[in-house]
Order: C-alpha cells, then sequence, then structure tokens
C-alpha cells in the first residue's frame, strides 16, 4: 500500500499571558512553511497551534488583573489569535487549553497512565519555579541578585511541599534510551539529539505531575483537589487536536503520530523525554520528530521584557511588510542554530535576495513581455539547450527542497531555490534578449517565454515562504489558482501562449527608504 500523504506539524501552545513576540512568530512560522510545503506537495496536512492557559501563572496573572482566570485568558488569548493573521499562518486549528475536549482528552490520557499503574501518591517537596512552571532540584539552582535561589533560566524559585501525584518517570529510563536508538533522528537537529540522550542516561527522577495548593487547571479524574501539572496539560493539546480520545476516529487515525513537534530549545526536554514517556505509558505511539530550534537575540543583546528589547511582530509587520519578514527569519540563521536580528542584515538580505533577484528577474521579463509581445504569453520555438537546462534545472529542484524540509533544514531548500534565481537570472543575462529584439525576434519571443516560465516554476515553490508575492507574481502570469501546486512543474501547468497577462507591478518593493525611518 502507498504511504499515506498526510502531515502533522504542530507549534508548541504558548503561555496566553505572554505578549507575542518575534521568538513565538518564529516557531509558528517554521511550521506555516512546512505545512504549505506539504499542502502544495499533495499532502492531507493538519497544523496546529493555540494557548496554554493553565498553571499558577496563569492564575496569578488574573488575579492581578482582577479577573477571573477563565476571562482573564478570554480576553488575552486573541493576542495570540491575531498574530496568525498578520503572519497569515495557515493553521487548521486554534487550539486554547481551556476548550472542553481538551478537558476531557487530558483526564483520559491521565486515566489510562493510571489505570496501567504508572502513577502513585505521594507527597512533593522541592523547590518550583512559577514562572518557568518547573521543578528543580536543589543542584540545578544558582544563584541569583541578592543571593537569591534561582532556577538556571534566572527565574525565582520557591519551596513547594503539597500532597501530589507522580509518574513513574524513573521506570522509562530503559524504553526511552531504546526508543531513541530505534529512531536516531527523533530530535534534530542532531546535537540535541546527544543532549537529551545523556540527560535520559544520567537517570530519571520521578515527576510531580499533581498540585494541590492551586485551582488554576484540569481537575484530576477520580481524585478531588487535585489538579493536573500544567505540563502534562499542555502536552496532551497535540492528541487533543487530532480527536484523542478518540483513537478510532478518521483524524487521529490519520494524523497521529504527529511527523513534526517544532519547539524553542528550551523546551526540548518536555517534549524528548516526558512526552513520550507519557504517551508510552497510556499505551499510545510517541511523536516522530521533535525538532527544537534556536533562540534570537535583538542587535546582539538576549531578548528580554526587563531589557525592554522584545521584537514586536506587528510593528515589523506593519514597517517593512509581510513577506520580507518571513524570508529573513526562515533564510538567515541555519534552521536550528541561535540568530541574531539586526535591521542592517534584514534590510540587506531582504534587497538582495527579494527585491534584486527574484524582484528584478520577474520585473525583467514581465515587462519585457509586456512591451515586446503585446502584453502575452509568447509563442516559443523550438528550444534550444541552455533554455531546457534552466527549466529542467528548476524542476529537480523540488527533490532536494523535499529532502531539506523532511529533515526541517528549511534554510538549505531556500538556499537551494534561489540558487535557481541566480540561474534564471544568468540566463536572461546571458540570452539578452533585449538585443534579440532587432536581430531575431522569434528567439527573443522563445527567451521571453523560457524566462516567464522560470519565473512561473520559481513562484511556485516560493509560495510558502512569500505566500502573498508569490500570490501576486502568479497572477501577472495568469496562472489559474487550481494550477499552483507543485503538480504543475514539469511542463503539466506551462504557460498558454497567446495568454493575455495584466500590466506587470514588482513584487518586493526595496526598503532602502524604509531603514532610515526606523
Ligand atoms: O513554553 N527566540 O510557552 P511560551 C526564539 N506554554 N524562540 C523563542 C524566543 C526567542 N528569543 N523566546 C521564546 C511555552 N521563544 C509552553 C509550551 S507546549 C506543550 C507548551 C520560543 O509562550 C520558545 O522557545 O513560553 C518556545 O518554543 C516558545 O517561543 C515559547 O512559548
Amino acid at each position: 500500500m502507498p504511504t499515506p500523504k498526510r502531515y502533522y506539524v504542530t507549534t508548541p501552545i504558548y503561555y496566553v499571558n505572554d505578549v507575542p513576540h518575534i521568538g513565538h512568530a518564529y516557531t509558528t512560522l517554521a511550521c506555516d512553511v512546512l505545512a504549505r510545503f506539504k499542502r502544495l506537495d499533495g499532502y492531507q496536512v493538519m497544523f496546529l497551534t493555540g494557548t496554554d492557559e493553565h498553571g499558577q501563572k496563569v492564575e496569578k496573572s488574573a488575579a492581578a488583573a482582577g479577573l477571573a482566570p477563565q476571562a482573564f485568558c478570554d480576553r488575552v488569548s486573541g493576542r495570540f489569535r491575531a498574530l496568525l493573521e498578520t503572519m497569515h499562518f495557515s493553521a487548521d486549528r486554534f487550539i486554547r487549553t481551556t476548550e472542553p475536549d481538551h478537558i476531557r482528552s487530558a483526564q483520559e490520557l491521565w486515566r489510562r497512565i493510571e489505570a496501567n499503574g504508572h502513577i502513585y501518591e505521594g507527597s512533593y517537596a522541592g523547590w518550583y519555579s512559577v514562572r518557568d512552571e518547573a521543578f528543580y532540584s536543589e543542584s540545578e539552582l544558582v544563584e541569583g541578585e541578592g543571593g537569591q535561589k534561582c532556577a538556571p533560566t534566572g527565574a525565582p524559585v520557591e519551596w513547594v511541599e503539597e500532597p501530589s501525584f507522580f509518574f513513574r518517570l524513573s521506570d522509562w529510563q530503559q524504553p526511552l534510551l531504546d526508543f531513541y536508538a530505534r529512531h536516531p533522528d527523533f530530535v534534530l537537529p542532531q546535537a540535541r539529539m546527544n543532549e537529551v540522550k545523556s540527560f535520559v542516561a544520567g537517570g530519571l527522577r520521578d515527576l510531580s505531575i499533581s498540585r494541590t495548593s492551586f485551582r488554576w487547571g484540569v481537575p484530576v479524574p477520580d481524585h478531588p483537589g487535585h489538579i493536573m501539572y500544567v505540563w502534562i496539560d499542555a502536552l496532551t493539546n497535540y492528541i487533543t487536536g487530532v480527536g484523542f480520545p478518540d483513537t478510532a476516529s478518521d483524524a487521529f487515525r490519520t494524523f497521529w503520530p504527529a511527523d513534526v513537534h517544532m519547539v524553542g530549545k528550551d523546551i526540548l526536554r518536555f517534549h524528548a523525554v516526558y512526552w513520550p514517556a507519557f504517551l508510552m505509558a497510556a499505551g499510545l505511539e510517541p511523536p516522530r520528530r521533535v525538532f527544537a530550534h534556536g533562540w534570537w537575540t535583538n542587535e546582539g543583546q538576549k531578548i528580554s521584557k526587563s531589557l525592554g528589547n522584545v521584537i514586536d511582530p506587528f510593528a515589523l509587520v506593519e514597517t517593512y511588510g509581510l513577506d520580507p519578514v518571513r524570508y529573513f527569519l526562515m533564510r538567515e540563521v541555519p534552521f536550528g542554530q541561535d540568530g541574531d536580528f539586526s535591521r542592517a542584515a534584514f534590510i540587506t538580505r531582504a534587497n538582495a535576495d527579494l527585491a534584486n533577484d527574484f524582484g528584478n528577474l520577474a520585473q525583467r521579463t514581465l515587462s519585457m513581455i509586456a512591451k515586446n509581445c503585446g502584453g502575452q504569453v509568447p509563442k516559443p520555438g523550438a528550444l534550444q539547450e541552455e533554455d531546457q537546462a534552466l527549466l529542467d534545472g528548476i524542476d529537480a529542484t523540488l527533490a532536494r527542497m523535499r529532502a531539506h524540509f523532511d529533515v526541517q533544514a528549511i534554510h538549505l531548500a531556500l538556499e537551494a531555490l534561489w540558487k535557481q534565481v541566480a540561474a534564471a537570472n544568468a540566463y536572461v543575462a546571458a540570452m539578452a534578449p533585449w538585443a534579440l529584439r532587432k536581430t531575431d525576434p522569434e528567439r527573443m519571443a522563445t527567451v521571453l517565454y523560457v524566462a516567464a516560465e522560470a519565473v512561473r516554476k520559481l513562484g511556485i515553490l516560493a509560495q510558502p515562504v512569500t505566500p502573498d508575492a508569490m500570490t501576486s507574481l502568479l497572477d501577472q502570469l495568469a496562472v489559474p489558482k487550481q494550477a499552483r501546486n507543485f503538480a504543475h512543474l514539469g511542463t503539466r501547468g506551462r504557460l498558454a501562449p497567446g495568454t493575455p497577462l495584466p500590466q506587470p507591478r514588482g513584487v518586493f518593493p526595496r526598503l532602502q527608504a524604509l531603514e532610515e525611518s526606523v
């Protein structure tokens, strides 16, 4: 049987009381690019994002705002939903962990884990950080300002002592190591897989998974007074989103296990250690991949609210337009590594790759056609070797992009594509259709046809990263909406000679003028 073409990608669900910043936009953008690529490649795609709404941190923020927790969440979760609109994220569901189907799902996951004997009752005494929503052992703590004990993340910790249920994580050391051995690419980049393996090999302690000292969370089933540790609740969103507990449902059977959980490196342990252990304990399959991306700094500085240098994605898009922001974030830094957001680098990159390389190729091809071919797709003569070589080279990029996307090497997929943009520019420069106008108009028509075909193919392939500009470009080539997926590379979707084309207009404006204004 052929492998079903389905693809399930998730972002972390964001703490509902955070204000969206570039880091949030980055994780979701990477997923959006992957999801769009797979849809264009004929896959049935599920792309899930949303907000993480329970826990002590939210309870405290709600109290500070003078609101009941649910009312507070209803008020602030819209900030993340707005990010989808601004960034044109094509998520299939925006999940909120306060939704009834999720609460049911988290409780059912607990029941299954408990029924399988992996949960016991005890009491917890140790350090907890509300800001991180994480427990820390004494040996992990560092000295903060004024000699205060802090988590390694710099977050304050407090001593917590209360009755608690525990998950027998210590039993899962060997099964996890075996699982990693069977799936050596479970975590990417590889260096992060190694970190996870050595963490697990170092021994695992049982995990406190319920709290009794506050109320805002999913009630533990059959044990009044306990609410679930927010990470169990939060991680479960990935199966709620595809219909759990109804494991016989179409959604669950089609999409679970997930192909990729995209996360920042700071939350890798939760996804690559705890989550597969919870799932195996419940008799469910772990996800296929956890990809940990790096962190952004702002002009070389760590981004933090206290430094006041948080990059606001809404303002960035408002100032520069969406596509340059999307392209820069995905192209500038090898995906998986840390990167620095510098305005100068952003403008240089957008102008070089978008305005100059792709923009000029499209603009000069379309405007020569408008001027010299009566505004219609020209009629080509027989293709010569260099014509065919250009078109074949672009078609062959799809296989390379697929291979890169399958390991989330998004920057390499874009690099491969932009090599073809350069090849098309070199072709136009070498063929000099402007010089052929008088000497050999038939050949000029062929060259312009080939250039237009190159632009069409490049436009189709660049849709996942710069969707708006490519929509405009493919409109300008009169490519029908249903002929814009990857099945229309090759000759299948080729431009029909004589098709009237609209007046061309630039798709990637230069950003220079804006530089001084920000
Ligand atoms: O962790 N650069 O939510 P969160 C890049 N609710 N990425 C960054 C970043 C930066 N400067 N700052 C943050 C949570 N991020 C949990 C997830 S999932 C079941 C529960 C990324 O709102 C960070 O790495 O803190 C993480 O992936 C996300 O933004 C933070 O989400």
